[in-house]
C-alpha cells in the first residue's frame, strides 16, 4: 500500500477505495449510503481474521525450516451427523469433511499425504495453479497412492482465496473426502472481517436404519453444513457491528442457494479468489454451484437469530424418503411406521409400499399428535402416547427428546378431510424438538423449543448484542473444548 492511501485511510477512516467509487457512483446520497453500507468502515488497520469451520477445526502444523508441514490422512471415520444419526464416512484425520489447512500467501507448504483407506486414493488441491506433478489426478499426474502408501505434496503459495482438497476419485468425494484450504492474502483484503466462516454444504443417501452413504444415489436424505444436519449444526457467533464473512463450498451433487434473513450481503469472492470491489453484488441468496466457493460479506447490524440455511425445500428436511402412497390420509388405514422399519417402506403386508392399504409416507415424519384414529401412520396425526410408542429406538435413544410447544388444539377439526393434510406442523414442529440433545454453549438463550424447527442445511448467524455476546463467548470458552474450531475468536475475545 502507498502512502498517500495510507495517509487518506488513516485521516479519513474510509480508505482509499471510498473515493475512487464515490466518483464511480457520482455524489448521490442514495449511493453513498449503498457504498457506506457494503464497505462498512473498519477503519484500522487491516488483518487477517483465521477462518472458523464450525464443527470441524482446523488441521495442526508443524515447522520444518521454511516449510508448513501438514500430516493429512485418509481413513474411514464414523460420524454422528445429528443426535439421531451416526453414519461411516470416509474422511480425513477423523472426520468428514476433513479439518481446514490455512496458509499465508507467501507460504511454503508441505502435506504428507497417508492412506489408511482399503483401496487407492489420491488428492486434488482443487483450484491450485501448481505444477501437474502435484495436481492429484490418479493414474495420470501421479501413480494412484494404495492403502498403506504414502505421497508428499509441495506447494509454494502464491495465489489468495477459499480453495479446497478432494480425492479426485469421484464416489470417495461423495463419502465424505473433502476438506478447505484457506490461502490469506499477504495485503489483507479491505475493509477487514471481524469473523470470517466457512461453511461445506454436503449431502449423504443413506437409507433408515443403514449407516453407509449410497454414494450412487441421486437422492439425498441428509443435508449437511460442516458435517451436521441441523439442529446439530453449531450457530455462527458475531457481535452487533461485526463485519461477517461466510466462504460457502460446495463439493457435492447439487447446488444450493443460500439464504441469509435480515441482511443484506456482498458477494466478495469465488473458488478463483477475491472479486474487485466493483464487481461485488448484493442479493440475501448466493448459488453455490456444485465445485465453486462463494465468498458473502454483510455487516451485522441487525440484532437477532437470524437463520442462513440452503433454500431449497427438501435441504430444509431431514431423513426424507420419497413419498409412497396416497396423500390424504384415512382414519384406520395402517401406513408408515418408525425410522427402523423403513418409514413403513421396507416392511409391512403386503410389504408393497403403493397399495390401497397403505397411507402416505414421506418419511421423514416421527409421528404427530391429536388423531381420532390413533393409527400409527407416518404423518398421520397421533396422540403423544401413541407416537411415542411407535419410535422405541427415539425413546431409548433420544432420552433428551422433548414435547415442543404444539398441543392438540393447534389441529384443525376438519384436518382429515383436507388433501395433503399433513404437512409440516407435524413433521418438523413438536416432536422433533430436541434442544437437550444438541445443546452447546452457542446455543445458549434460544428460544425454548428452537430445535424443532431446524433441519438439514439449516443454522444461525447470532447477532448478539454485546452483553450478549459476552456471556456466550464466556460460556465456549468455560467449555475448554479440544481443538475448538472457535479458538481463533476465543483467544482474541
Ligand atoms: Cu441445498
Amino acid at each position: 500500500m502507498n502512502n498517500r492511501r495510507s495517509f487518506l485511510q488513516s485521516t479519513l477512516g474510509l480508505g482509499a477505495a471510498w473515493l475512487s467509487a464515490s466518483k464511480l457512483f457520482g455524489e448521490t446520497g442514495q449511493n453513498t449510503k449503498i457504498y457506506k453500507r457494503i464497505h462498512h468502515a473498519n477503519s484500522g488497520p487491516a488483518f487477517n481474521m483465521p477462518v472458523v469451520t464450525t464443527d470441524i477445526g482446523d488441521m495442526p502444523y508443524t515447522m520444518d525450516g521454511k516449510a508448513k508441514v501438514f500430516h493429512l490422512t485418509a481413513e474411514v471415520v464414523k460420524q454422528k451427523i445429528s443426535p439421531l444419526k451416526t453414519i461411516d464416512a470416509w474422511g480425513f484425520n477423523g472426520n468428514a469433511p476433513g479439518p481446514t489447512i490455512q496458509v499465508n500467501q507467501g507460504d511454503h507448504v508441505r502435506v504428507v499425504f497417508e492412506n489408511r483407506l482399503p483401496e487407492p486414493t489420491s488428492i486434488h488441491w482443487h483450484g491450485f495453479e501448481d505444477t501437474i506433478q502435484n495436481d492429484g489426478q490418479p493414474g495420470i499426474s501421479q501413480p494412484p497412492v494404495k492403502p498403506g502408501g504414502r505421497f508428499v505434496y509441495e506447494f509454494d503459495i502464491h495465489q489468495s482465496g477459499t480453495y479446497f482438497y478432494h480425492s479426485h476419485m469421484a464416489m470417495q468425494e461423495m463419502a465424505g473426502m473433502l476438506g478447505a484450504f484457506i490461502m490469506h492474502p499477504k495485503e489483507p483484503y479491505r475493509p477487514h472481517c471481524d469473523k470470517d466462516f466457512l461453511i461445506h454444504l454436503q449431502e449423504y443417501a443413506v437409507l433408515p436404519n443403514n449407516t453407509v452413504p449410497n454414494t450412487m444415489n441421486m437422492e439425498f436424505n441428509w443435508l449437511l453444513f460442516n458435517g451436521q444436519a441441523g439442529p446439530a449444526t453449531t450457530p455462527l457467533i458475531v457481535r452487533l457491528g461485526d463485519r461477517v464473512r461466510i466462504r460457502f463450498v460446495n463439493l457435492g451433487m447439487d447446488h444450493h442457494p443460500m439464504h441469509l434473513h435480515g441482511h443484506t450481503f456482498y458477494t466478495t469472492g469465488t473458488e478463483g479468489g477475491r472479486i474487485p470491489d466493483a464487481g461485488w453484488w448484493p442479493g440475501n441468496t448466493v448459488l453455490v454451484g456444485v465445485a465453486q466457493a462463494r465468498d458473502v460479506e454483510f455487516v451485522a447490524n441487525n440484532p437477532g437469530d437470524w437463520m442462513i440455511h440452503c433454500h431449497l425445500p427438501h435441504h430444509m428436511m431431514n431423513q426424507m424418503s420419497s413419498q409412497a402412497g396416497k396423500m390424504t390420509r384415512t382414519a384406520g388405514m395402517p401406513a408408515g411406521g418408525d425410522m427402523n422399519t423403513g418409514m413403513g417402506m421396507l416392511k409391512g403386508t403386503p410389504g408393497a409400499p403403493m397399495g390401497e392399504e397403505y397411507g402416505p409416507a414421506l418419511g421423514r415424519g416421527l409421528g404427530g399428535v391429536g388423531n381420532a384414529s390413533d393409527e400409527a401412520t407416518t404423518n398421520g396425526p397421533l396422540s403423544q402416547k401413541k407416537a411415542m410408542d411407535a419410535m422405541p429406538g427415539m425413546q431409548h435413544d433420544m432420552g433428551n427428546m422433548q414435547m415442543g410447544q404444539m398441543e392438540q388444539d393447534d389441529i384443525a377439526k376438519n384436518a382429515n378431510d383436507v388433501p395433503n393434510f399433513p404437512q409440516d406442523a407435524y413433521m418438523e414442529g413438536p416432536m422433533m424438538a430436541m434442544d437437550e440433545a444438541v445443546e452447546r454453549p452457542e446455543n445458549y438463550g434460544l428460544n425454548a423449543g428452537w430445535s424443532g424447527f431446524m433441519q438439514g442445511m439449516m443454522t444461525f448467524v447470532r447477532v448478539l448484542p454485546p452483553e450478549k455476546y459476552d456471556e456466550v463467548i464466556a460460556r465456549m470458552k468455560q467449555a475448554k473444548r479440544p481443538n475448538d474450531p472457535y479458538s481463533a475468536i476465543l483467544e482474541r475475545a
